[in-house]
């Protein structure tokens, strides 16, 4: 079988490939641009992306992702995307500067919209806390400010560690058992 992972980042696209892979599924990055709108929840974020996608192509999967701090009521959340680009980790760990209580929760959506089938959405999510300082070199995002284990970055597993316990990786996992399930796998 063969994906199409409508994506702008490259980071995502290593792990789609990787967790899928070994299941023989090929995975191909499509870059088609669409608009994330302004929504409370990545599900929302993603059904209405496949609605925009649907016009260019006839099966795909999106991902929409969030790092949701629990101090900050769930900031950066849906605006993850954005928050990156302008404030970048060294603005999120301002925002944390004194902040005890450092957990936070990396939220992972993914639609998937297969020929003329009715899409679906599955989401995961991995617990987790804000570290102090940039920790590695690896991943990318937030990777090198968020942990799983309290000890060592996303940044510092590599990509089959990291999608054995991450917030896509089990969101995969689900997407795979309701390809099972109907078996398009
Ligand atoms: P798309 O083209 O797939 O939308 P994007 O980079 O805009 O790519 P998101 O809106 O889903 O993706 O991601 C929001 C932000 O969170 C963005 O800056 C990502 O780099 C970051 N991010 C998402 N997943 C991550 C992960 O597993 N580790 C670290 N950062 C992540």
């Amino acid at each position: 079988m063969r994906l199409t992972v409508i994506t702008s980042n490259e980071g995502k696209m290593k792990e789609y490939a990787q967790a899928l892979s070994v299941l023989g599924i090929e995975v191909v990055q499509c870059r088609i641009p669409y608009t994330e709108i302004q929504a409370d929840t990545l599900e929302e974020v993603v059904l209405n992306g496949i609605e925009q996608l649907t016009a260019e192509r006839d099966s795909f999967i999106i991902d929409d992702s969030g790092l949701f701090i629990k101090k900050l009521n769930g900031f950066p959340g849906v605006y993850s995307a954005y928050v990156m680009k302008t404030l970048g980790n060294e603005g999120i760990l301002k925002l944390m500067d004194g902040v005890e209580n450092r957990e936070a929760n990396f939220c992972c959506c993914i639609g998937c919209k297969l020929g003329g089938k009715e899409p679906f959405t599955v989401s995961a999510a991995c617990p987790g806390v804000i570290l102090r300082h940039p920790i590695g070199k690896g991943g990318f995002g937030f990777d090198p400010i968020f942990s799983h284990d309290g000890t060592r970055s996303f940044a510092e597993i590599d990509t089959t560690e990291k999608n054995s316990i991450s917030h896509r990786g089990l969101a995969i996992a689900k997407l795979v058992e309701v390809l099972k399930g109907r078996r398009e796998l």
